[in-house]
């Protein structure tokens, strides 16, 4: 017993100190200019989840697999509500995005790093979720988050609701913005990138989740976020999270012959794609449960690449460099 809790003692500092963010500079973001590298799908009629979607530009990342110190999100449009129903059918640009896209499109960089969340067009409704973040356990946790909207003439059907649900204890939300029922020009909050923080030390019970929600129906009606932070915490596990632990790539760097170290897993397929997006190579791993050796040398030239892994209910991206 004593050892059990000295060692409870020695890992807690540890845990407690993990600092869970999103900045959104782990994956390339789309660069896009005129008709270039938007986002598009003729697929509207129903609720769907985005994916990773391919454009002629290459990958849109609307997606992205967490670890123990970054929040991952997955996108849901539901283009049934009012300011539907074209959702991403009329050339939108929605994603992860450089720099370079936030000054076309919102004319303001993002504040953190390189690269922010920008949506534009989304002609519906769209939930943004994270990953769920424990907060038992912690000391005064803090949260902040950066957003940005582009002034324009707003309607009373758009929105933007950015909320923390609490689970597993006696609060229930936390509105950190709300414009539902205003008229967002009446509010004052365009044209800027604006903080959103919070003291969570009253939900030391909780788990939290961040939710953001962005309602529009207009190319210029735009919105960014960048910057998420919850000072403590632990992420929860979710299947992508295990699979991301079940699996490593090695060596790394290497020549171009690596190995997919798997404790297990059924692996359907590893995507390669470059910096930009490009897909350099789809191999198909045929569900194989073992060590996977491939020769990726005549493939790929030097330079730094990302292999998404997929078994059949999950995926995970994992960096891989060439010499
Ligand atoms: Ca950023
Ligand atoms: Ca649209
Ligand atoms: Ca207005
Ligand atoms: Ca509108």
């Amino acid at each position: 017993m004593k050892t059990k809790l000295l060692f409870f003692i020695l890992l807690l500092p540890t845990i407690m100190l993990a600092q869970i963010t999103q900045g959104f500079e782990n994956l390339p973001g789309m660069i896009f200019d005129g008709s270039a590298c938007r986002y598009f799908d003729f697929d509207n009629v129903t609720v769907h989840e985005l994916q990773n979607y391919n454009t002629p530009c290459g990958t849109i990342y609307v997606k992205e697999t967490g670890s123990a110190t970054t929040l991952g999100y997955s996108v849901i449009l539901d283009p049934t509500t009012t300011n539907g129903p074209a959702g991403f059918s009329d050339g939108d640009s929605f994603g992860v995005a450089s720099a370079a896209s936030f000054v076309s499109g919102i004319g303001f960089a993002p504040p953190e790093g390189g690269q922010g969340f920008y949506m534009q067009d989304v002609d519906g409704t769209i939930l943004m979720s994270f990953d769920v973040v424990d907060l038992a356990g912690t000391t005064n946790p803090q949260f902040s988050m950066s957003y940005i909207l582009e002034a324009t003439g707003y309607e009373a059907d758009d929105f933007v609701k950015i909320s923390i649900k609490f689970t597993d204890c006696a609060s229930s939300t936390l509105d950190l913005l709300n414009t539902i029922g205003s008229d967002i020009n009446d509010l004052g909050i365009e044209d800027s990138w604006n903080t959103l923080s919070a003291d969570l030390s009253a939900y030391t019970g909780c788990k939290a989740q961040l939710l953001v929600e962005f309602s529009s129906n207009s190319t210029a009606e735009e919105l960014g976020i960048d910057g998420i932070s919850f000072s403590q915490g632990t992420v929860l596990s979710t299947n992508e999270f295990d699979l991301g632990n079940s699996l490593f790539v090695t060596p790394n760097p290497s020549n171009g012959l690596i190995t997919i170290k798997n404790s297990g897993v059924a692996l359907s397929n590893a995507v390669v794609t470059d910096i930009n997006g490009r897909t350099m190579i789809v191999l198909d791993l045929q569900g194989t449960t073992v060590d996977k050796e491939l020769n990726l040398s005549s493939v790929l030239s030097s330079g730094l690449y990302f292999m998404t892994i997929s078994s059949e209910n999950a995926s995970t991206v994992k960096k891989i460099i060439i010499k």
